[in-house]
């Protein structure tokens, strides 16, 4: 199949896993263009069947606010014109999926035709497209998809909810991981002895957006170090790590936490870490908490969204309520004082990454939904 693939080349989980998605298909002999404004964070600059097609937004001194979702239209019209794509597949709906409807229609009106799946991430339902400026617009997007998929069923009961589409399918497929990269076996773990100190490692990783709760990561954190000598190490950035940083001052552990800002290989870092703690109060899927799981780091998060499809309270890691930082601080503290649960905990979470969410299985799905799509009448 020919396939272009519209996703948020920047950091953030729909764009790593929409990078990761076309690379998979790409190895297994698709043809995949990339249509977005930046080269994807997770791609490495050539590999065989990979092509990136960058969206020019360009610059007029009329414009306040440059007409990105008209200049992606423009591209992915050329785009599929040009290579034949069989499918436009659109990561994150606002504005992807509503650029692909105007695509379409003008090569429809050429009488050429494309199909276009949409696939939801997070926020495009449960938070920006519920939004009054956005929430017609996402809905007609999504009802003139022609195939729609959400990463968790958490999501998928989300859109019906907000969004009571006529008419409209909502397949869920889940995320998934290349089980070779995220052995914890295979990697050196980058921060060097002399930093840790022989004190156990907690991780976080996020776009530090409010969602996420950052201020509880270093709450929980300042708990379990009090009991059990830890770093926390913080990878990636965002508008709420000014936040964090004041709240590891104020609570007196900044000396023990690290703020690596946006890294790309977190699979070196996960192989050293003990614990990862996701506290967001929305998460449709956590893919970062998967990441984790795949390294052997049982998780310790909140029970939001879709996050308990993917953490299994007490056999993967320990889901507790939103903001309840003492009983996510104590699942913790119980954890790495005990090694053997720990162990147990570990093998158990990667397993059940490599079980649920293996790369083969879940892309395997994506291919068998293009071709159901393709094979629609237009
Ligand atoms: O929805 C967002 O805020 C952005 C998106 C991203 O690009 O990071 O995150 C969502 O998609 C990820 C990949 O499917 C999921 O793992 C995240 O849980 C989800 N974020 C939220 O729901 C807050």
């Amino acid at each position: 199949m020919r396939i272009g693939i519209t996703c948020y080349p920047t950091y953030g989980g729909s764009g790593a896993v929409a990078t990761e998605l076309g690379i998979a298909l790409a190895a297994r002999g698709h043809e995949v263009h990339f249509i977005t404004y930046a080269q994807p964070f997770r791609l490495p600059s050539f590999l065989p069947r990979v092509y990136f097609h960058e969206v020019d937004v360009g610059r007029y001194p009329l414009f306040e606010y440059p007409p990105y979702d008209l200049a992606l239209a423009v591209r992915m019209h050329e785009v599929v014109r040009d290579h034949q794509l069989d499918i436009l597949h659109c990561h994150y709906a606002i504005p992807h999926a509503t650029s692909a409807w105007i695509a379409r229609s003008m090569l429809r009106e050429e009488g050429r035709d494309v199909k276009v799946v949409t696939t939801l991430h997070g926020t495009d339902i449960t938070i920006v497209g519920q939004e009054r400026s956005f929430f017609t617009i996402t809905k007609f997007s999504i009802e003139k998809s022609h195939a729609v998929t959400a990463v968790s069923d958490y999501l998928r009961d989300e859109t019906y909810r907000a969004f009571g589409c006529v008419g409209c399918q909502v397949d869920v497929i889940y995320n998934f991981i290349d089980p070779d990269l995220y052995d914890r076996t295979r990697h050196i773990f980058p921060i060097p002895a002399d930093v840790i100190k022989g004190r156990r490692v907690i991780m976080h990783i996020s776009n530090f957006r409010p969602v996420k709760r950052v201020r509880d990561i270093v709450k929980t954190f300042a708990r379990i170090n009090l009991d059990v000598p830890s770093v926390l190490v913080m990878v990636g950035d965002g508008p709420e790590r000014v936040e964090a940083e004041a709240e590891a001052r104020d609570l007196g552990v900044a000396e023990h936490v690290l703020f690596l800002g946006k890294i790309d290989a977190i699979a070196p870092l996960l192989a050293g870490a003990d614990l990862f703690l996701l506290t967001s109060d929305k998460e449709s899927f956590g893919l970062s908490a998967l990441e984790a799981m795949a390294s052997g780091v049982p998780v310790i998060g909140a029970h939001a969204g879709g996050l308990p499809e993917v953490v299994t309270d007490g056999v993967t890691g320990y889901l507790r309520s939103v903001g309840d930082v003492d009983g996510m601080a104590s699942a913790g503290i119980a954890l790495l004082r005990d090694h053997d649960r720990w162990k147990t905990m570990s093998e158990a979470a990667a397993a059940d990454a490599r079980t649920r969410f293996s790369e083969a299985a879940i892309v395997a799905q994506y291919e068998a939904l293009y071709e159901r799509t393709i094979a629609q009448p237009s």
